[in-house]
């Protein structure tokens, strides 16, 4: 996967180089371009904003900027072609590449072979543009997935009131544009909500995590919360290990983990009971679980 930031804070996405992102950027699973939109600039003052029409507080990014920054990130073009992709902060298995301080700019589509087939019809071989705003829609662990199989996503962060309209429906003629929310409440800028979108999508990538079984069991693939989880030692500061668990009955635990996890779901997020009752994925055995009672933790 190519994955492009476009943003007027770069540093604030060295993140993106660290830990899990770090290490699928070493195996050449993901490339990762961090460009400064003021590269897009034409004034002395490399202005990036100016007052809303219509009146009101606040700037809003100007089209002028955005337009063509966007252009040259979905073509490799301008001051895209000089920039160096990110190189990982651990390079624990150093690569040729990496060495050399990939001064090459790798390709989106360069691994076909770690994607499916749904984003590359010759259709659509659009790449995804998302925009990170307030006023998105919701992110969820399905589109994490299904961003996970893009071959190029580009993020354009906003600052400030936002950006002008224009550039994301101009956008439109060269993007399969998204404009996503990462929750109700309000950050400076998208550049966090990148980090946190970034970071659910590629650690579903094939050969990403180190056992693709963990996330079959994560809260919200099927639904619903994840339980509690425990470690040696059996007790610990007066505290013990649910006994169950020492049972070495895999059906048992299976079930009390199912219990544990519709109990918290219960406690936490009703609306996700209700939402997996309206799919059939509430069996009678999980009512019980459900009536007989109250949570551990209520
Ligand atoms: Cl994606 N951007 C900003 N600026 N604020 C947010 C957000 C995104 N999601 C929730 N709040």
């Amino acid at each position: 996967m190519r994955l492009d930031v476009v943003t007027i804070f770069p540093e604030y996405l060295e993140p993106l180089r660290h830990a899990l992102l770090g290490k699928a950027i070493e195996q050449g699973i993901l490339h990762v371009g961090v460009h400064n939109l003021r590269s897009w600039t034409h004034d002395v003052h490399q202005a990036v904003d100016d007052s809303p029409y219509g009146g009101g507080p606040g700037m809003v990014m100007k089209p002028e900027v955005w337009g063509p920054a966007l252009d040259d990130v979905a073509a490799g073009s301008g001051p895209v072609a000089e920039s160096t992709d990110l190189t990982s902060s651990t390079p624990h298995r150093r690569t040729p590449t990496a060495l050399k301080g990939d001064a090459t700019r790798a390709p989106a589509g360069v691994d076909t072979e770690q994607r499916g087939v749904e984003n590359s019809t010759p259709e659509d071989a659009r790449p995804l543009l998302i925009v990170p705003t307030p006023a998105g829609r919701p992110f969820t662990q399905e589109m994490a997935e299904r961003w996970s199989k893009e071959e190029h996503v580009v993020f354009a962060c906003g600052r400030y009131e936002g950006i002008d309209q224009r550039v994301v429906e101009d956008a439109s003629k060269t993007y399969r544009v998204e404009e996503i929310s990462i929750g109700d409440y309000v950050l400076i800028g998208g550049e966090v909500a990148v980090l946190v979108m970034a970071e659910a999508m590629v650690r579903l990538i094939p050969g990403v995590l180190g056992n693709q079984a963990s996330h079959q069991e994560d809260s919200f693939q099927d639904g619903l919360l994840e339980g509690p989880c425990y470690t040696k030692p059996r007790e610990w500061r007066g505290l013990e290990v649910p006994p169950v668990l020492l049972s070495g009955n895999h059906k048992k635990v299976d079930r009390w983990r199912r219990d544990q996890s519709l109990l918290r779901t219960a406690q936490r997020r009703p609306d996700l009971i209700e939402a997996a009752r309206q799919a059939g994925d509430i069996s009678s055995r999980d009512h019980q679980a459900l009536d007989a009672g109250a949570s551990p933790e209520s």
